[in-house]
């Protein structure tokens, strides 16, 4: 099967120097069928603090590790896309999400960004409502997957409400299910297209806030001072990124991402004249 993440010309070059019996190319430099439709991204443990500052609110729920990024991988097989997203702690459900329409996971939500056309300019600049994060001009998104514990009627009738701009090209996903410390949501793939060598992507950690604030799409907030059901380390205002964990530097799960992490949350500046003033944060995607 021919891959969709090599060009062309890779194929037809390799399939040249096989016919000539000439050893240009050795066999291993050959994509396998079985990871041809994989993408993986790894991220260190321990950058669960965003810039570097923000603690988990102090309530029992948010065991540690629980918003500590370490794997994604994105599959795409047939008509579905399946995100596969692995945390450092057991994913547990201590709200019961069955009680409200849930999908067995209570305290996290993560969103994933994906730029399609790699076009500087093309494509959404905001993040997510909530979010506080802008996309650098490279980086501009055109869809975003989500993996939530709320069904898609909450998911649904809070995007209408707070993400109009932007609501054709949030996805809900077909289903969500949890598998000890990993997340995985299945999608449309008619609603996203079909994953393609130079697509960027980003992941960003949040918290499922069930009683959101009129302006975060279910995110949960990061203040200065932690609360039992609030980050702390960060602003009051909304100028500070609201993101617990990201992808970043070459997302292979080197120490280094740390502080390419925490350089690219801490470019923020606050107006404390203003709660909606400053300068959010501008965060790019990693590319494969
Ligand atoms: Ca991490
Ligand atoms: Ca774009
Ligand atoms: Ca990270």
């Amino acid at each position: 099967m021919v891959s969709r993440f090599f060009p062309r010309s890779f194929h037809r070059l390799a399939s040249r120097a096989t016919l000539a019996g000439a050893a240009l190319l050795s066999p291993l430099a050959l994509p396998s069928d079985a990871s041809a439709e994989t993408i993986t991204f790894k991220d260190p443990k321990g950058d669960d603090n965003g810039p570097g500052t923000y603690v988990y609110p102090s309530n029992a729920a948010y065991k540690p590790g629980s918003f500590d990024l370490t794997d994604v991988t994105i599959e795409s097989a047939g008509s579905e896309i399946t995100v596969s997203a692995t945390l450092a702690a057991p994913i547990e459900d201590p709200w019961g999400s069955k009680g409200w329409e849930g999908n067995g996971f209570s305290v996290q939500m993560l969103f994933v960004f994906i730029d399609t056309d790699g076009k500087a300019g093309s494509g959404h600049k905001g993040g997510a409502p909530g979010l506080n994060v802008k996309f650098a001009e490279d980086s501009r998104w055109e869809k975003c997957l989500l993996i939530s514990p709320q069904g898609s009627r909450r998911l649904q009738t809070e995007i209408d409400s707070k993400a109009k701009s932007m609501a054709k090209d949030l996805v809900i996903p077909k289903r969500v299910r949890v598998q000890g410390r990993k997340l995985v949501a299945t999608y449309d793939a008619a609603a996203i297209g079909a994953p393609a060598k130079g697509w960027g992507f980003q992941v960003l950690v949040q918290s499922n806030e069930g009683f959101p604030g009129k302006s975060d799409l279910l995110t949960r907030p990061i203040n200065e001072i932690k609360g039992e059901h609030r980050f702390g380390g960060g602003h009051d205002f909304n100028c500070d990124p609201h993101v617990i964990d990201m992808l970043a530097g070459g997302a292979v799960g080197d120490g280094s991402e740390k502080e390419a992490q925490h350089k690219a949350l801490k470019a923020y500046s606050c107006n404390d004249d203003d709660e909606n003033g400053g300068k959010q944060a501008e965060i790019g995607m990693v590319r494969r």
